[in-house]
């Protein structure tokens, strides 16, 4: 098949997802066709089976916004017609949706018919697109994509919930290659460059963002640290960056919190992690937490959203309501505590990522395009 992926090209989990996916797909000899304004940062190799088509929005000092949407229709249309792209499938709604159902439009003006699967992400569906100055537009271009997944159960309620939908929403969830995180000896993950072999390491990764609660990470991290030795992997860049640097610092745990920054390397930093934390107000899957658990990471989360989909409560780690800081620092003390219980939820974490490889997964886009082609 000849695909176009839409997606973000950042290091968000959409993005993420978007990439590997196509990633996937070529290796399964497909050709894929990345249309996005930036080339997606874990697309590494450009192959025979892989081709990045930049959006270029050029600067109008008319325009007090760029408008990126049209920029992307159009492209679509160039790449459709240059390629003889089969397929489109884009990743969150906003604005991709929209656009991807005006070069549908476009193309059919010249004969040329193309289905388009729409995959929804979270934040398309529970922080931006449910604004009322977005809903009209996301509902339309949900209701008017041929065929939509979602990232879970929860985000499939969730959208049915806050928005007008007649279409059918196939849920096909994250995904994780767990071939590419075989077990590895202790060794080999150089913690010794990270803490004393008497310390545990706790890390937390996200974008910072309000959704992530990181006040809740240092929170948490400062009960811990009171019960035993730790320190703490704070992993990204984002507005509460200095929100979170202000309370490690009135806390007065500096020297045991490190903040990394947006990292290419965060396998390596989860390697030599025993706890992660996603305490998030919602999370409409959390490959975060996946990211951590088919690395042996056990994993403290909040019990909404996607996340106890993911996150099996007293197996690959505990859930707590929202804001629960106190459950959950005393969840995280009772695994770190007890080596037997620590090497126990390590294997069990590893276990419940399992379910998510990407052999499992991937057919099953693989199916849906199948049906979009067939009712095209
Ligand atoms: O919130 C983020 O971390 C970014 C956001 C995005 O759009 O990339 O993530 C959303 O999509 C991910 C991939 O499907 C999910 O794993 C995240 O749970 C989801 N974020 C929220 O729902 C807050």
């Amino acid at each position: 098949m000849k695909i176009a992926i839409v997606c973000y090209p950042t290091f968000g989990g959409s993005g993420v997802v978007a990439t590997e996916l196509g990633l996937a797909l070529s290796r399964r000899g497909h050709e894929v066709h990345f249309v996005t304004y930036k080339q997606p940062v874990r697309l590494e190799t450009i192959s025979s089976h892989i081709r990045f088509h930049e959006v270029n929005v050029p600067e109008y000092p008319l325009f007090h916004y760029q408008p990126y949407e049209l920029a992307l229709s159009s492209k679509l249309v160039n790449v459709v017609k240059n390629y003889g792209i089969e397929l489109l499938h884009v990743h969150y709604a906003i604005p991709h949706a929209y656009a991807g159902y005006m070069a549908k439009k476009m193309l059919e003006e010249e004969g040329i018919s193309i289905p388009m699967v729409t995959t929804l992400h979270g934040t398309d569906i529970t922080l931006v697109g449910n604004h009322p100055f977005y809903k009209p537009a996301v509902t339309f271009s949900i209701n008017n994509s041929d065929l939509v997944t979602s990232v879970s159960d929860s985000l499939k309620e969730d959208t049915l919930k806050f928005f007008d939908i007649r279409k059918e929403i196939e849920v096909i969830p994250n995904f994780i290659d767990v071939s590419k995180f075989e077990k590895k000896a202790f060794t080999d993950c150089q913690r010794e460059l990270m803490a004393h072999d008497d310390e545990k390491i706790i890390t937390h990764v996200s974008n910072f963002r309000k959704v992530k609660r990181v006040e809740d990470v240092v929170k948490i991290f400062f009960e811990v640290q009171k019960n035993l030795k730790a320190r703490l992997m704070m992993v990204g860049e984002g507005p509460e960056r200095v929100v979170a640097e202000k309370l490690v610092r009135d806390l007065k745990i500096q020297d045991r919190v490190l903040f990394l920054g947006q990292s290419n390397e965060i396998d390596k930093i989860l390697c030599f992690s025993d706890l992660f934390l996603l305490p998030s107000e919602t999370e409409s899957f959390g490959l975060a937490a996946l990211e951590a658990m088919v690395q042996s990471v056990p994993v403290i989360s909040s019990n909404t959203g996607g996340l106890p989909e993911v996150n099996v409560n007293g197996f690959s780690g505990y859930l707590h309501d929202v804001g629960d800081v106190t459950g959950m620092s005393r969840s995280a003390i009772s695994i770190l505590e007890n080596q037997d219980k620590l090497m126990k939820f390590k294997k069990q974490a590893r276990e419940a990522a399992e379910k998510f490889d990407i052999n499992n997964i991937v057919p099953m886009y693989e199916e849906l395009y199948q049906k979009a082609l067939i009712n095209a």
